[in-house]
């Protein structure tokens, strides 16, 4: 059985819009063209043999030879197109738009505790502080028995303390540090007055947290010995720090208070940055117009003496704050333990 002139056109149509379909380059329209309307091709040949047919057949079938090969032209410039479109789409995909602005990278923040911190440091180093750093881990002779808290001494219950277990000679002398003073002793060692050290570091107190409470806190200490130090330098140092980190009309006040390494101690409060000080919905000082913000003192004579420095000619100051403290002053924190629990939401804040 032989397929008619007609079947046969029908059939290079068919077969050649499928292989068209397949072709995924120019290289592959070129081979496509030239096997099927090309010199050779499988349309040509039919249109070639039309001579040898008898006129009507001639016309009849020259006319579908003709339509079919307007349609693998029209199909074959229509995937052309296509082919193109879809090499530009690919390399605009692929492509860097060099004008484009950065994508803006995550940043990191400092710690609200460290921007405090820093904030106070960076006062006392104007004011001639020399910051220095010392071990978390101490001794209690240094935590306690220099700074006039012995042994079995009352005073001692003031700093609740987690003692390590390491034993020496029967007794327990490594302990987390309760507050950075032991630093303050450690530096007395080395160094002959004039001293002005500020002393900032993590302390540990075995105590139950609360909102203004917490096992571990930051401090900033500071020392100062020369001769002729009073409380009027202590005074005019704490009110300077205090106009430059809460504003310039800042006041301080002291009052009566009691630590074992200072005589006389006292309490120091600044007037309210907030409020005109009688305001009781303040959420800084509640109305009472003032903030209390560290302890001082004149350093107990006792210490200078055990220095080996002479007590008759130097005299110093000493002062210690809760970095925590001023913190949540600062930024209105009224839960301390926030600072610690360390969730984004909190910290993206500041
Ligand atoms: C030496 C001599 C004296 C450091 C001082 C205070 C008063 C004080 C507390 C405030 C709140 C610690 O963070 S807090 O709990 N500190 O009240 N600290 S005088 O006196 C020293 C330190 C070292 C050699």
């Amino acid at each position: 059985m032989t397929t008619s002139p007609h079947d046969r056109v029908a059939e290079i149509e068919r077969e050649g819009l499928e292989a068209l379909a397949g072709t995924s380059d120019e290289a592959a329209l070129d081979a496509w063209r030239v096997r099927v309307l090309g010199k050779s091709g499988t349309l040509t040949g039919v249109l070639r043999g039309l001579g040898e047919l008898p006129p009507e057949d001639r016309k009849v079938l020259g006319a579908a030879a003709n339509l079919a090969k307007n349609a693998l032209e029209a199909a074959l410039e229509e995937r052309r197109e296509a082919l193109r479109r879809a090499a530009l789409a690919s390399v605009e995909a692929d492509a860097i738009d060099v004008t484009l602005p950065g994508r803006p990278a995550p940043r990191g923040r400092l710690h609200p505790i460290t921007q405090v911190r820093r904030q106070i440091l960076d006062v006392f180093e104007r004011l001639g502080f020399l910051v220095i750093e010392g071990p978390e881990v101490e001794l209690d002779s240094y935590n306690f028995d220099s700074l006039r808290i012995p042994e079995h001494h009352p005073a001692r219950d003031m700093w609740d303390t987690f003692w390590f277990d390491e034993e020496v000679d029967g007794k327990t002398p490594l302990l987390l540090r309760t507050h950075t003073s032991p630093m303050q002793v450690r530096f007395m060692e080395t160094h002959e007055p004039p001293i002005r050290v500020a002393v900032p570091g993590r302390c540990y107190r075995y105590e139950a947290t609360d909102a203004t409470h917490e096992w571990m806190l930051e401090q900033v200490e500071l020392l100062v010995i020369d001769e002729g130090v009073s409380m009027a330098n202590l005074k005019g140092t704490l009110q300077e720090w205090a106009r430059q980190m809460f504003g310039p009309s800042r006041k301080v006040m002291m009052r009566n208070s009691y630590f074992p390494f200072v005589e006389p101690g006292v309490e120091v409060a600044v007037d309210c940055f907030a409020c005109p000080g009688d305001d009781p919905s303040c959420s800084v000082c509640r109305g009472s117009g003032w903030l209390e913000l560290m302890g001082a003192g004149m350093v107990h004579r006792d210490i200078i003496e055990a220095q080996g420095y002479d007590p008759e000619r130097y005299t110093g100051f000493a002062a210690g704050m809760g970095v925590e403290r001023v913190a949540m002053v600062l930024l209105g924190v009224s839960d301390i333990r926030d600072f610690h629990l360390n969730d984004p939401r909190f910290l993206a804040q500041f």
